[in-house]
């Protein structure tokens, strides 16, 4: 579809009202900038879409920052304690009391997600439910506009100066790259996880990581009755394919429920099935698109840094975009891709090497007598090495 309706036209037109989208919309919003937010989804399902939970110092600074932060500071819990489970044993690293005695604040993403929206509605921002981005059209002449269709069917346009590419990794803004704009790194780890949450209560005041032969289990609390589980599994397993007292049972087996006190058992209410991979986009622009958040680099749940980064690129792209539209200023745009790729880069290698660590003797390489070795020296290393520690909590919380 390349032609349409006039729907109408905004400075910047932010495609999605994920974490990534609502951030630079209220930023921009705030600013006096002229935006509309796009969203394939109705209004009840992006306020209730559940993900991510643990949020950054950095991220919570930011939001703190730009007035954000109202829920978070009024019902988000601070956390800083993980505790590391195998066939010998158990060890808990107190986190928010080593390297730079930083915390996670828990915060449902929905939760922050729904604050964002609200507040960013109340301030009469524009954004349409159920208008889902075809394309992203002449992104590289200056007069780029965006394709939309909506729910019922009808299609239209946006002009725009600038895009901004919050639609996650399988959006708009992706797809409308042309071939060899940018550079993909794509990486598949080979491990596949279910998602669970669970209408229960946390079983432990810990991120609790399992590391067993018959593979990982993860538990990180959401709220009082509310726990995210994860259960490592084979490529392709369809996320029904477990009944629940499967799933309980395979839980208890892998968290050493045994020796350790039994897990809080509850209804789960919704479970998935994500492969764990990663990629990084080079540069995060195209002309006047730029990629933000899962679109502009997917990063594996094993370290909790995704909508962290989205949160950390939107405030930095919403501050190009101000300078650039209020005072003819080009700079924070122009270095927008080199300002966070580093640390996305950075997050990235921290994710990869917790995956090394968390599926030890299941992962890939863990079937050889080497790698298992290896793995096991690495968890060692972090339970007896203090600069170690540091060096984990410092990477852990931080992007
Ligand atoms: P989102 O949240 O995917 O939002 C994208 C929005 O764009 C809309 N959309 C479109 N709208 C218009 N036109 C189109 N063509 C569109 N296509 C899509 C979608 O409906 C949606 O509303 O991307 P954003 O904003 O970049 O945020 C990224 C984060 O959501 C993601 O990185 C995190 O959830 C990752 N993640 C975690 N990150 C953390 O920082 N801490 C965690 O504890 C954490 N836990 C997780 C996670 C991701 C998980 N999954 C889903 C693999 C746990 C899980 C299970």
């Amino acid at each position: 579809m390349t032609e349409g309706q006039n729907w109408g036209a905004a400075d910047v037109v932010v495609l999605g009202a994920g974490p990534a989208g609502l951030v630079l919309g209220n930023l921009l919003q705030d600013s006096g900038v002229d935006c509309v937010i796009l969203e394939r989804a109705e209004e009840e399902r992006v306020r209730t879409r559940a993900r991510a939970g643990f949020l950054a110092a950095h991220t919570a600074r930011i939001l703190e920052r730009h007035g954000l932060d109202e829920g978070l500071r009024l019902r988000g819990r601070e956390h800083g304690v993980c505790e590391f489970r195998t066939e010998d044993g158990r060890f808990r690293l107190d986190y928010g009391g080593l390297g730079r005695g930083e915390r996670h604040t828990v915060y449902p993403q929905q939760d922050l997600v729904s604050d964002l929206l609200t507040r960013f509605l109340d301030r009469g921002g524009r954004l349409r439910f159920g208008t889902e981005a075809v394309a992203v059209l002449d992104a590289d002449t200056g007069r780029p506009s965006v394709a939309v269709r909506a729910a019922d069917g009808r299609t239209g346009r946006f002009r725009a100066r600038y895009v901004a590419g919050c639609d996650g990794r399988h959006g708009a803004a992706r797809r409308s790259l042309p071939e060899g704009a940018v550079r993909r790194y794509p990486c598949d780890h080979g491990v596949t996880w279910l998602g669970l949450l669970a209408e229960a209560p946390p079983s432990m005041d810990a991120v609790g990581y399992a590391v067993h032969e018959r593979g990982f289990a993860g538990h990180m609390a959401r709220s009082g009755t509310i726990t995210r589980y994860y259960l490592q599994c084979e490529r392709g397993t369809p996320a029904g394919a477990w009944s629940q007292e499967r799933i309980w049972d395979e839980l208890d087996l892998r968290m050493g429920a045994k020796e350790h006190g039994p897990l809080e058992r509850g209804r789960l209410v919704q479970r998935g099935v994500v492969d764990l991979t990663s990629d990084v986009l080079e540069p995060l622009r195209h002309g006047a698109l730029f990629l933000v958040g899962d679109a502009a680099g997917l990063i594996s749940p094993s370290a909790a840094k995704g909508a962290n980064l989205a949160v950390l690129e939107a405030e930095a792209l919403a501050e190009g975009l101000i300078a650039e539209l209020l005072h003819g200023d080009p700079d924070g745009l122009d270095s927008y891709s080199a300002r966070c790729l580093p640390r996305i880069w950075r997050a990235q290698e921290f994710s990869h090497w917790m995956i090394g660590l968390l599926h030890g003797p299941s992962g890939r390489d863990g079937a050889s007598p080497f790698h298992h070795a290896l793995w096991r020296a690495r968890l060692d290393s972090l339970r007896t090495s203090r600069s170690r520690q540091d060096w984990f909590a410092e990477h852990y919380v931080g992007v």
